[in-house]
This record gives structure tokens, sequence and C-alpha cells, in this order.
């Protein structure tokens, strides 16, 4: 960690097969990712943490809507995709599972607060906490120093990869999931909770594989979701890792190839994430998307 620069890009490598879905070239944001050491502080780390705290302990998540979260593909059509409890989740604050902490009849094998996968979608409109730090001027400073005009919020998450059996996040780009047209309109910010190194399942990515269009693509189907294309077999080594300390931040282009591994460590990797839209110059958001603006919960804007 104390080679990492304050703010650093990860230069384009374009070694890599094309896509599966064809696109425009990248516009609008400047690099595959940077990052930035300490742009919150402990305190605001412990307050986020703390809250989160209190989010779980009223949580009441009904029998039918006990959801187990997968990244792997066929497990997430059969169980997340096609469940309202997920489809519906992009307006409110739902969460969801790791594997195998239910019983046959949805009762917690673990301890509640143990098992949460991740919370999602919407932590940044309805909760002031998040909301507070989502809409920041300091994250809205950056983000206008990357040169976004009219970034709009389309969704947060809350990570929690638990200590032991935390899931991991197998390989992806953001624009499967949150697609747009032109390409090159998506922004991840990722922040460290707790440090987030290679025993705990830090973040990884494809350097320079943003420039070449998007995989595969999750849409709405009758009964659910479905894919376009699909993802490549990603060659291992073709990914680095990216070891943040708490309170780091991650810009994370909506088109670089990206994942997490299991955690298996004694320690959780708590990160809070949300996903930014330029609104700008004509952007359309694919009508396909699963996560889709609501009348109660129509994209917000950043810069308020
Ligand atoms: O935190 C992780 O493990 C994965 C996060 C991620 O893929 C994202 O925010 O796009």
């Amino acid at each position: 960690m104390g080679s990492l620069p304050e703010l650093f890009p990860i230069q384009p490598w374009s070694q890599h097969p094309g896509p599966a879905v064809s696109c425009s070239s990248p516009h609008g944001l400047p690099e595959s990712l940077t990052a930035q050491k300490g742009f919150l502080t402990e305190d605001e780390c412990v307050a986020m943490q703390h809250r989160i705290g209190e989010i779980v302990a009223e949580m009441d998540v009904p029998l039918h809507c006990r959801t187990e979260f997968s990244t792997q593909e066929d497990e997430q059509l059969r169980n997340q995709g096609s469940t309202e409890y997920f489809l519906s989740s992009g307006d409110k604050i739902r969460f969801f599972f790791e594997k195998g902490v239910f019983d046959k009849k949805g009762n917690f094998l673990v301890p509640p607060e143990k098992s949460i996968n991740k919370i999602g979608h919407a932590l940044h409109a309805h909760d002031p906490v998040f909301r507070g730090v989502t809409h920041s001027p300091k994250v809205q400073a950056l983000v206008r120093s990357v040169g976004l005009q009219m970034p709009v919020v389309v969704q947060s998450m809350y990570i929690f990869k638990q200590p032991h059996f935390g899931g991991e996040v197998s390989p992806h780009q953001d624009a499967t999931f949150l697609y747009t047209e032109p390409l090159g309109r998506v922004l991840g910010v990722w922040i460290a909770m707790e440090d987030a190194l290679l025993e705990n399942g830090c973040l990884w990515f494809i350097p320079g594989s943003h420039t070449r269009g998007v995989s595969r693509r999750m849409i709405r189907a009758p009964a659910g979701t479905s894919f376009l294309g699909s993802e490549p077999a990603w060659d291992n080594n073709l990914f680095v890792p990216l070891p943040v300390r708490r309170g780091g931040l991650v810009l994370i282009h909506g088109e670089v190839v990206h994942k997490s591994e299991q955690n298996l460590s004694n320690l959780s990797r708590q990160a809070y994430t949300f996903h930014l839209m330029e609104a700008a110059a004509g952007t359309v958001w694919s009508p396909e998307n699963w996560l889709q603006p609501t009348t109660e919960l129509p994209f917000p804007p950043l810069y308020v």
C-alpha cells in the first residue's frame, strides 16, 4: 500500500478478445479507473458502519424474500433475476444474502448480521447518512474534476464481504447491468469502509479492458432477466489487484472488467459503492436494463 500514489490512473491495456456486443467508443470518462487514498476519514467510515448496524438491526425480510445473492450467471438468473424482490429493489433498501445461510424453511442458520451479502439499491436516496455522503461536497468536487457535467445516481450498494465466506464477485463490466447509449457514460464510485486487501477480497481489474465495448448485457425478460452475449473466460493472469485502505476511493469506468474474490479471511471487507450516469449530451438509459427509474425515485442529480 505504501507505493499507492494519491490519485493514479491505470493505463489502457488492450490484448484481450473483442466484445460480443458491439458499441461505440468510450466517451466522457478519462481512464479505466483511478484510486484515491483516505478520501473518507476514519470517523466518516465509522459513522457509515454504525448506521449500517442500525439498518441491519431493524431488518425485517419476509420469508419468501430471503434471496441468496450470486454473481454466477446461471444462479443469478435462477435465484434473484427471476424474483420480484430483486427486480423491484432499485428504489428501495433491500437485503441480499450469502449462500447457505438459510435452512429449507428460510430460517437463518447464522446470525442475520453475519449472513448479508449486500444491501441494495437505494441507500443513497432513502438513508440520510448515505445520501449525505453520496451528495457530499467532496464527492461532487471529485466527480466534477473527472469531467461529469450532469451525473445522476442510478443505484447504490453496501457490500459486506463477510469474514470466512463472503462471496466472490465474478468478473464483469458494470455496463452489463447498467447499459447506456452511447457507452462510456457510467462511473462507479467505490469506497472502502474497511481495509480491502489481498487476503480479504480486494478489487481486481483488467487494465485497459474498458476500451473494447461490452461482452454481455443483462436485460429484462418476461420471466425476470436474461443475458445477451457472454462473459469471456478471462485469464486470471490479466487481473491486477487494487488493495485499498479504509476510506480509500476507487472510480470504476463502466466498461472496465473487474472482480473480487471470496473472502476466506477472519476480517470482513465492507464497502459502499454507487453508480453514476452522465446524463448530459443525450445519454439514453437502456429501457431493457433491470434497473429503471421509478415515479417514486427518478435518478437523482448528484450535484444537489
Ligand atoms: O465490492 C466488490 O467486491 C465488487 C464491487 C463491484 O463490482 C462494483 O461496485 O461494481
